[in-house]
Formats: structure tokens, sequence, C-alpha cells
């Protein structure tokens, strides 16, 4: 079943008429509505009469989410305040996360965006859906939640953690679909295998798993031990959240709505178009948004795109699953994690050094998230108690900053590795696993 088949299988003539109207009619919105846009476009000498059909599209400037740390919180606003219905925000690089406003019609936007996710994944208005994404400023689990509302069906807003009543409400209520990160899913199939319900009890067939990468290898154990059909979605904060794209019955690539969401490939280094096809950076320009419109905006992750029509006879561009960014943020339990916003608190406190290191694993099914801090030479202590309250501290403003308890292992003075070029922080060893 296709949501909207006028959309989703336009010709990619009209896509292209389509996306340059709208692209022109979202350049004057940002041209006259929001003041550092308009400077960005006058310094690049473009205005919105040089845009003609989505071709102009390279004339434009990039966004960058430096961008939307310089203008926090409401810099990039092209609504008035009082047209912004809704804050979503996502961690930034350091300390301030990025924040996005939506309009009522972002929302709706969104909703139809969702709605024809679920209806790739053949759900619908007969169906329960338990929502497992976190709810809150994160937007995994109120867009999911709308998604569902939107194709009628059933909405279980369970957001994440409480495993064990997660488990309960999927087995007593016959949920159908669970969206949630494709880690959190292989956690909950772990402790369904261990739990009082047999496997066989569940009505359980379908998984919108997004919000971090996971690979085939992944996608194969989870569906071998829920029994189910996994399907990618996938989506940014300053994009719009999940249902930017997403897989249909033939998982051959990720379908992106593009009539909303214009994506671009480019070589990173140097900002220039790939060639069709050719792997690069993942760039947005977001067609219909009001509230925070952002224009060529350079998401860090990469991938190519795949401009062939699809056998479900959707036309919407795919893009290959995400092969990793060219940044160096983290997705730890599905949480953006910037090594340099451990550095911001470390090096805030007097009784560290600023030296330090990260390492992720994956354990059972679960991220692991440990980082090794160096102790100053005057509060390197034998004490014990002293030693753990240090450690309870770290870990405190840490999470403060982050969002997520890391494990701390304090170090004494002059243990770590120093570098003499680039410091390696990170070790991420679950790259190597389930593929
Ligand atoms: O993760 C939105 C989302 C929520 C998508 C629920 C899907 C499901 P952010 O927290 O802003 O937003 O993180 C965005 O996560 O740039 C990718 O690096 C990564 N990501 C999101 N979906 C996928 C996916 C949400 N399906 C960042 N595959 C993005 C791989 C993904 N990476």
């Amino acid at each position: 079943m296709i949501w909207n088949e006028t959309v989703e299988c336009m010709s990619r003539e009209e896509m292209r008429k389509l996306q340059g109207i709208r692209l022109k009619r979202v350049v004057e919105r940002v041209y006259h509505n929001c003041e550092p846009y308009r400077k960005r476009m006058q310094e690049a000498g473009v205005s919105p009469d040089d845009i003609r059909s989505i071709d102009d599209i390279v004339k434009l400037p990039f966004t960058s989410k430096q961008d939307l740390r310089d203008y926090y919180p409401f810099g990039l606003l092209s609504s008035p305040m009082s047209e912004i219905v809704r804050v979503h925000a996502s961690s930034g690089t350091t300390g301030k996360p990025i924040i996005v406003g939506l309009t009522r019609n972002d929302l709706a936007v969104w909703k139809e965006a969702g709605a024809r996710c679920l209806t790739a994944y053949g759900l619908g208005k007969n169906d329960i859906v338990q929502v497992s994404y976190g709810y809150g400023l994160f937007t995994g689990g109120l867009g999911a939640h709308a998604a569902v509302e939107n194709i009628g069906g059933t909405v279980i807003p369970m957001s994440s953690g409480n495993t064990q009543k997660q488990i309960m409400m999927m087995h007593d209520l016959g949920v159908k679909a669970l969206a949630a990160t494709p880690s959190y899913a292989l956690y909950l199939a772990e402790a369904i295998a261990n739990s009082e319900y047999p496997r066989e009890e569940f009505q359980l067939k379908v998984g919108i798993f997004g919000a971090e990468p996971w690979t085939e290898g992944m996608r194969r154990d989870i569906e071998g031990k829920l029994g189910i059909k996994a399907y990618d979605i996938y989506g940014l904060t300053e994009v719009m959240g999940p249902g930017v794209g997403f897989e249909c019955e033939c998982q051959n690539g990720t379908h992106l709505n593009e009539d909303h969401f214009f994506p671009e490939v480019i070589n990173s280094e140097t900002g220039e178009p790939v060639a069709p096809g050719e792997q690069g950076e993942l760039v947005f320009s977001t067609l219909t948004k009001e509230g925070m419109p952002l224009l060529r905006f350079r998401t860090r992750d990469l991938t190519h795109l795949i401009y062939e029509k699809c056998e479900c006879g959707r036309t919407l561009v795919r893009m290959d699953k995400i092969l990793g960014r060219c940044d160096d943020m983290l997705i730890i339990r599905g949480v953006n994690v910037y090594p340099s916003q451990i550095e911001s608190v470390i090096c805030t406190m007097e009784e560290v050094e600023p030296h330090f290191f990260i390492t992720v694993d994956r354990v059972n099914n679960i991220d692991t998230f440990e980082i090794q801090v160096e102790v100053k030479e005057g509060y390197y202590s034998d004490e014990m108690g002293k030693m753990i309250a240090l450690k309870k501290k770290v870990a405190h403003e840490i999470q403060c900053v982050v969002g997520l308890q890391p494990d701390i292992k304090l170090v004494e003075p002059r243990f770590l590795q120093r570098s003499e070029g680039k410091a390696k922080r990170v070790l991420d060893k679950r790259v190597f696993k389930n593929d």
C-alpha cells in the first residue's frame, strides 16, 4: 500500500518541477523573515530571483550544525514565535543543545511523512503500534506517535525504558509493530526470550527501527530473534525527526520524502556535488518547512543516492544505508554524543586533567559507555571514599551535558597516552560487530 500515490509515484520531471516551485517559496521565506539567511545569501551574491528551478539550489550557501549553535536558541526561525507550536532539541557539540521550532503546518507535514513510512511497512488502521522511542525533546517518540495516529492505528505511547512493562504491554495488548532503536529492539528480544511469555503468544510482525546506524547483520539478528520484518526509518531533528526517509517492502534503500526534504550528496571536503550515485555527505533543504526552514543543511551522514524507480512502484529517490559520519558524533543508546561535549565538562573541573578516553562497546545488545579520566596530582588519593565521590561527580556533570550516564574510570596522573598529533580519544568497538 502507498499512502500518497500522487507524490510517492510522481515522474521525475514532475517532482523536479514541484521541488523548484517549493524551493523558490522557501528561499523567499527565509530571505524576508530570517536575518542570518538574508545576510548569508547577500554575501554569496544570490537573491530569491536567482532561484528559478531546483537546479539553482547549488547557488545557495550551506547551513551547518554550527549555525544552529551560533543562532541558539531561536535565531534561525522564519516564523514569528506566535506561530511556533512545538520545540524539539538534539545534542550539539558542546553543552547547549540545538533547538528547532515547528509550526502547526510543520507538524502536519511531519505526520504526512510518517504516514507514508508506516503504510510502506504494511501498517494500517487495524494495527497496534508500541512507540518505545523516548518522548520529550527527542523527536523519536512524538514523531512516531503522530504517524500512527495519522494512519488511524492505535498507538501505545510507552517511551523508552522499563523493559518488563514494555514486554507485558506488547504481549497483553497484541502489539503488531514496535518502534524503537535497533539496539533496544535487540535488547527487548533477549529480554522476551528470558521472560515468562512464550514468543508464539506475541502478535509482533513489524519493526520500525532507526535513530542510529544498524547493519544488515543486525537486521537479520533482530528479525530472527523476534520473528518480525524489520524496517529502517531515517530522520534528524534539524530537518524533521523520524520520517525523512523509510524503507519499502523491497528493502532496497531508504526512500526519501523528497517533495519536502530535498537531498543532495556532496564531497564533504570541497562542498561540490558528487557524480550521480557516488558516496558523500548528505545535505538536505527543507522545501515546505515554515518554523525553521533549512537550506542545504549538512547532515554529516555519509551515503549515496539511487534514482532508479523502485520495484515497489515508488519513484521517490532512495539512499543507501547510512555508511557512517564525517564528524566525530557517536550515537550511544540512541543518544547523540560528541567527544567535545565531554571535553567541555572535563576542562571545567579542577580535580581532573583535560585528558580522557572514551570506549564504546555493545555488551548483551546494550551500548556501554566508559570514560577514563585522569585525576590531577593533588587530588589523586588512596582513600576509596574520596575517589568514589569524585567518580560520581564527574559522571553526574557529564550526564547533565550529554544526557547519558557514563561509567567513569578514574586513572592516576599521566596514565593516559599523550599524543603528538591529533589526540585519539575514542575507541568504538561496535563497528565490527553484527556483520
Ligand atoms: O535520531 C530522529 C529519529 C528518531 C530517526 C527515531 C529515526 C527514528 P537525531 O537525534 O537528531 O534524530 O539524530 C540524527 O541519527 O543524522 C543519523 O546520523 C542518525 N540516524 C537517524 N536515523 C538513522 C537510521 C533522530 N535509520 C542522526 N540509520 C542522523 C542510520 C540514523 N542512522
